[in-house]
């Protein structure tokens, strides 16, 4: 059974990107439903038990169809704010470096030109969903709790929920203001870290 994980830092910690109100809310009810539904789902599928989250997540095609939509949303969404809650920190480097950062600008440019990018992928997302930074260092957006690897893509370095839980108690409908202030707490070396092992 699943578990919830504890953030890797305090509610406040990345105040004033992001209120230590929201991180609350959205690890606490947020997240833990997800894991909730997803235990719930696979009691009804034990023969799933096994299968790690992962594994389950990269070939939805063999998830019995009876609890298919919950592993795809809740699993989804647990993979997802999982890997989330470690894109971010109080102490961001603010941007990468070593050979992220020049594989960064040898595809886009400059730093700059990525984060524009990545921005407006975020900022156009219609509706409920995340945007990504790639092992190949494309940029991909996924709507709902869809995952990268539950659609064939390379395995994520970075993520960002664009879910309006995620921002609106201190933005309300601001999501580019959102988008700007989280680039001030991205979690470079993990996404560093990613990248080596790619
Ligand atoms: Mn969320």
């Amino acid at each position: 059974m699943y578990t919830l994980p504890d953030l890797p830092y305090d509610y406040q910690a990345l105040e004033p990107a992001i209120s230590g109100d929201i991180m609350h809310f959205h690890h606490d009810f947020h997240h833990r439903a997800y894991v909730d539904k997803l235990n719930a789902a696979l009691e009804k599928a034990p023969e799933l038990q096994q299968l790690s989250l992962e594994g389950l997540l990269s070939d939805l095609d063999s998830v019995p169809e009876s609890v298919r939509t919950a592993i795809r949303n809740n699993g989804g969404g647990h993979y997802n704010h999982s890997f989330f809650w470690h894109c971010l920190t109080p102490a961001s480097p603010q941007e990468p470096s070593g050979q992220l950062k020049a594989d960064l600008v040898a595809k886009y440019g400059s730093f700059q030109a990525f984060v524009d990018q990545f921005s407006e992928a975020a900022t156009n997302l219609f509706g409920s969903g995340w945007t990504w930074l790639l092992s190949d260092l494309s940029i991909l957006t996924t709507a709902n709790q869809d995952t990268p690897i539950s659609i064939g893509e390379p395995e994520p370095l970075l993520t960002l929920d664009v879910w309006e839980h995620a921002y609106y108690l201190d933005y309300k409908n601001k999501r580019p203001d959102y988008i700007k202030a989280w680039w001030n707490i991205v979690n470079w070396e993990r996404a560093e870290e990613l990248y080596a092992r790619r």
